[in-house]
């Protein structure tokens, strides 16, 4: 390769993994020196702004154990019974350019006594740690549209607006975003990554702000940049939803398998699928 060509392949390369590795050249980062919601409700003084990547924060500021996000700590959630999430990373990831695919699902359920969700994470084929990693996973606010832009799902799930400059402290998970799950439980530094764990503060009741229904799993490398995202798609609504002119049908509890097919073969992408799903189960 001719070098006037090859100069700037490695320029925006290097830019991709921070100088560490090779990859596709992610957005010029913006800097954000005003408020905004999910990524700076308050600013700290004093402050000069952060730059921001894909509308995450690159550098976050120092832990600060006194913070609290501006709705308060996040309540603990009463969660119907039964109610089952699941989103399927799709086969093919957003950010291809690190020479793996990260496939696996997170399956989000009701917890056996109804306070807070059951979570559990299968993640494969993660990149290599060394040049990529550690990563991070969130619940994301907005689901992926049909087009698998992993961007457009904005934010963090963060209906206490906590915001994501001050880093989540594990040991006060309340005040931290809710979405935050590697804040909360350690981001990801092995190329398979399981996890089961209950988190009080994550909703499994449609119409609820804290609410998984509706939203979006993304992984991102150490950078911020989005490698993959999925949609959460119901398996089963859980025993407080109602149904007009219907009985609602008996649900198969929290431990159940879920099964093989047929929701993975939805994948993630599909926004119009999950309404139309959702439509479905309600006519
Ligand atoms: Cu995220």
């Amino acid at each position: 390769m001719h070098l006037a060509i090859l100069l700037p392949v490695l320029a925006a390369a290097a830019v991709h993994g921070q100088g560490k590795g090779l990859g596709c050249p992610p957005p010029a980062p913006i800097l954000l020196s005003t408020t905004k919601s999910g990524v700076l409700p308050v600013l700290p003084t004093p402050f000069s702004g952060v730059e921001t990547l894909e509308g995450a924060i690159m550098e976050k500021g120092p832990p600060n154990p006194d913070y609290t996000p501006v709705n308060g700590p996040a309540p603990t959630q009463s969660n119907p019974a039964g109610a089952t999430y699941r989103a399927d990373l799709p086969s093919t990831n957003f950010d291809d350019c690190t020479g793996s695919t990260v496939t696996g699902s997170i399956t989000v359920s009701s917890s056996s006594d109804g306070n807070g969700a059951a979570i559990s994470v299968n993640f494969e084929g993660l990149p290599d740690v060394a040049t990529y990693g550690p990563f991070v996973y969130h619940i994301h606010d907005l689901p992926v549209p049909a087009d698998g832009d992993c961007t457009a799902t904005l934010g963090h799930l963060d209906p206490q607006n906590g915001g994501e400059y001050y880093p989540c402290i594990p040991s006060t998970p309340e005040n931290c975003q809710v979405g935050d799950l590697a804040g909360k439980y350690g981001s990801i530094s092995t190329s398979s990554f399981s996890l089961d764990v209950t988190d009080p503060f994550l909703s499994t009741a449609a119409g609820n702000p804290a609410s998984v229904a509706g939203r979006s799993i993304v992984i991102h490398s150490s950078n911020t940049t989005r490698l993959t995202c999925a949609n959460f798609q119901m398996v089963s609504g859980g025993s407080n939803m109602t149904m007009p002119n219907a009985t609602v049908p008996a649900s198969p509890s929290a431990s159940s398998v879920v099964p093989a097919t047929g929701v993975g073969a939805v994948a993630g992408y599909s926004f119009a699928a999950v309404v139309a799903g959702v439509a479905a189960f309600f006519l």
